[in-house]
């Protein structure tokens, strides 16, 4: 051990860091380069990522992208959208074509090891739920004994399906579809008698079915889904920007750095909103980003509380509450790891 280096570890004092400033990796120049982010997108999940009646992609994962966008371009408009089927996903982010996929993207082992993937930060814990029609009389999961369950392939909702009728010893008989869209009008069109997806989801396509009272979730939750968004295996940088951005939007909340305020903030005494916002210290540019990496995010599309009620919150259309996706200091799961 080098002698600066034992006198730190004997006083256990900090070093100072030498490297203050990352150079570029792939992602990053490719990125930059081109200047804009690709980001794969849903086709269509009211809350998450769904165009709105202007045009405009909207949603929790819409909005992740943006925030990526502004941290690493300072502009959170420069995205371009890569519409995925959820068998494309994988692929399209396996082989390049997409430098991000947000788009409600279970983190399971299986992708994050032999999928080539790499899960960033959970940006939504979802569980997976079934949608029926009030009028079938079904109150719980177990009432759909012989029932035929709707459900999209490329999904963890299939394995899920099987393993819950499994180990619950319930027959169903599932109808699988490639396309949501497919299995959505299947629901629809009476071909069956529940759809099975992650519950949030199905609230958003409840929400957007023409009378959404004759429909229900039912209350019981036969999976996790912990939702985030992923990017390839191989560069660790890129890796680092995606997962700091989504913790800087959550600890943005837990800071109360908002939208609104976030110009005040620039001035606040308080050494963690400094950090955060790149008043203080070199957070931004360790990762090869401006530092105000977080400012522009937060500015674009403001905390993680924000960007919930705006698109999945009880002023939505969706109408969620907050429950495990709360803040951690509120009896949530939402915990962002510390910028310093
Ligand atoms: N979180 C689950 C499911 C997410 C998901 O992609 N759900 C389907 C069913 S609602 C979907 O969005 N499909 C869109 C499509 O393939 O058109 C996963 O990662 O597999």
């Amino acid at each position: 051990m080098r002698l600066p280096a034992l006198t730190a570890a004997l006083f256990c004092v900090a070093l100072p860091a030498f490297a203050q400033t990352a150079s570029p990796g792939p992602t990053l120049s490719a990125v930059r380069s081109r200047d804009a982010l690709i980001c794969g997108a849903h086709p269509g999940a009211p809350g998450f990522g769904v165009l709105d009646s202007q045009g405009i992609y909207r949603g929790l994962d819409a909005d992740t992208c943006r925030a990526v966008a502004a941290a690493v371009l300072g502009d959170a408009n420069k995205v371009r959208w890569v519409v995925l089927s959820s068998q494309a996903r994988l692929p399209a982010l396996q082989s390049g074509q997409v430098d991000v996929l947000s788009r409600t993207t279970t983190w399971t082992q299986t992708r994050d090891t032999a999928n080539g993937l790499n899960f960033t930060a959970v940006n939504f814990y979802d569980g997976q739920g079934f949608l029926v029609r009030r009028s079938a009389n079904v109150q719980r999961a177990r009432d759909l004994a012989g029932a035929t369950i709707c459900v999209t392939s490329g999904t963890t909702n299939e394995l899920n399906l099987a393993d819950w009728a499994r180990s619950n010893n319930v027959q169903v008989q599932p109808l699988v579809f490639d396309q949501n869209e497919e299995t959505r009008n299947a629901y629809i069109n009476g071909r069956c008698d529940a759809f099975t997806t992650d519950a949030s989801q199905l609230a958003g396509i409840r929400s957007a079915l023409r009378v959404p009272e004759e429909h229900m979730i039912l209350p019981d939750i036969i999976s996790k889904e912990p939702l985030a968004p992923a990017v390839r295996h191989g560069d660790d940088q890129w890796f680092d920007i995606v997962r700091w951005t989504v913790y800087a939007l959550i600890e943005a909340e837990e800071l109360g750095i908002t939208q609104a305020n976030v110009d005040q903030m620039l001035a606040s005494p308080n050494p963690a909103i400094r950090r955060l916002l790149g008043v203080a210290g070199d957070h931004g540019p360790l990762m090869g980003i401006d530092r105000r990496w977080a400012y522009n995010a937060i500015k674009a599309v403001g905390n993680y509380g924000e960007m919930f009620e705006r698109n999945l919150g009880r002023g939505s259309p969706i109408g969620l509450p907050r429950g495990v996706n709360d803040l951690w200091t509120r009896g949530g799961l939402m915990y962002a790891m510390p910028v310093r």
